[in-house]
């Protein structure tokens, strides 16, 4: 059984055995959470990063994946990656959205992790309105099955909490 935890806050200050970062397929930084990650967890995340890219993932994290790195000087023990699809009107991403949020819970059942911090992936910078986001991320982490016992959305303003509170309402 997986418990739902809210927080407003940044999520490079959560203790997890995992934290999600929004990234982009190129694995190697950006902006929003993904900068705060690297900025916080410092340069070993950002080598782990190059490893992928020198091996398994030369093209770089196909959307809708998720893969683990160290979390470097987080206070968890993995970062997991995943890249959100960006918000498009006339085309429906929805499903690759979905797709962020079980492959980074199963990334996060291989690795063992129990408690995972997640930040409202493709909200910001790819723009997805926020109160589908949110539904998206609450209905997909209720529908899956995974042996994390604490899913913790970590919201960055309130406008964001809002939205997901809404969804567990
Ligand atoms: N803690 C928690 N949430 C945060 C933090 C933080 N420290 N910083 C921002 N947010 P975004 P995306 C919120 O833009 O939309 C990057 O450049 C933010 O307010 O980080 O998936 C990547 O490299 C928003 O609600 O991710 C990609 O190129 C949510 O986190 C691109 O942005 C997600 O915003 C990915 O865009």
């Amino acid at each position: 059984m997986t418990t739902i935890t809210l927080v407003q806050g940044d999520i490079t200050r959560q203790s997890v055995d995992a934290v999600v970062n929004a990234a982009n397929s190129s694995l190697l930084g950006g902006g929003g959470v993904d900068g705060a990650i690297h900025r916080r967890g410092g340069p070993a995340i950002l080598a782990d990063c190059r490893k992928l890219r020198a091996g398994h993932y030369g093209k770089g994290l196909p959307t809708g994946r998720a893969v683990a790195t160290t979390a470097g000087d987080l206070d968890a023990q993995w970062v997991i990656h995943t890249v959100g699809p960006r918000y498009a009107r006339e085309d429906d991403r929805s499903e690759l959205l979905v797709s962020c949020y079980r492959e980074s819970l199963r990334v996060a059942d291989e690795l063992g992790a129990r408690t995972v911090a997640f930040p409202a992936v493709s909200a910001g910078i790819y723009g997805w309105p926020m109160d589908d986001a949110a539904r998206i991320a609450v209905e997909t982490v209720r529908a899956a099955e995974t042996d994390v016992e604490e899913v913790r959305f970590v919201l960055f303003d309130e406008p964001a909490y809002d939205a997901f509170a809404g969804q567990l309402g």
